[in-house]
């Protein structure tokens, strides 16, 4: 295919996933609660770029980044690292390093809220967006949710409105610095608007689905939409 064809294809597709879901991710919690009189969102702080106030109830502000894994970091050098996408998709791809590093980076800086009640707020990432990747592989009409899976056997679902969001992003850089093993690197997810089990580090695979399914965490009773500023925790 021409270079030109291959990126028509991919505006197309982006523009097609923007159409399907536009609606469904307005409505979602971290953009809409306290928007409609209803719902208010719960937290404290001045207001974040999408209307929520920083940090959200139940959490404590953080300077260190804690480390959270099964056990296991795994050790992925450059060379051998692999990202497949595939599931529910036309097209399915496999990137090796300098195929993932060639697509569109983007810095941003947003915060990280984990579960066990502490929040890092700032950190500047750079990375590729997650949307973008979906649009690579055009999602069928079919698919609604991701499993995200990495490379210690780790696995977490997001549905398409929450993972289609421009600032989840897959990060390989935070701080200024190649993210650290211990957290993840060489590139792991970020979902800044949910709690940080959302995200999977040393990523591997992301798989779309056709419905909902549990990954690792949402199967040992946390929540399965993982809200901050609801407190939505535990199911
Ligand atoms: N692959 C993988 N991803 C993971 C985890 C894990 O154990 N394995 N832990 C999750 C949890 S519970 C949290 S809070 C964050 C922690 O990220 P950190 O260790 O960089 O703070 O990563 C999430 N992603
Ligand atoms: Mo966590």
């Amino acid at each position: 295919m021409e270079a030109n064809e291959k990126l028509d294809k991919i505006v197309e597709a982006r523009m097609k996933l923007k159409r399907r879901f536009e609606e469904k991710m307005a409505q979602t919690p971290s953009v809409a609660d306290g928007s409609d009189g209803q719902s208010k969102p719960r937290g404290s702080g001045p207001t974040n770029r999408h209307g929520m106030p920083t940090v959200p109830v139940g959490q404590t502000v953080t300077t260190k980044w804690p480390v959270l894994d099964l056990g296991y970091q795994p050790n992925i050098p450059l060379d051998k690292w692999q990202l497949n996408i595939d599931g529910e998709v036309n097209n399915p791809i496999r990137l090796k390093w300098q195929d993932f590093m060639d697509l569109p980076q983007v810095e941003d800086t947003s915060d990280f809220h984990c579960v066990t009640t502490w929040s890092r707020l700032n950190i500047p990432w750079v990375g590729v967006r997650f949307m973008d990747l979906a649009a690579l592989v055009d999602p069928k009409e079919t698919a609604t949710h991701v499993m995200c899976y990495g490379y210690d056997g780790y696995a977490t679902n997001v549905s398409l409105e929450e993972a289609l969001k421009p600032d989840v992003l897959l990060v390989h850089t935070a701080d200024g610095q190649p993210l650290p093993r211990e957290h993840g690197g060489p590139v792991r997810m970020i979902t800044p608007q949910l709690y940080a089990w959302k995200g999977s580090k040393w990523i591997k695979r992301i798989e779309f689905l056709p419905k909902n399914q549990f990954g690792f965490w949402e199967e040992r009773g946390y929540s399965n939409t993982a809200y901050p500023w609801r407190n939505d925790r535990y199911s």
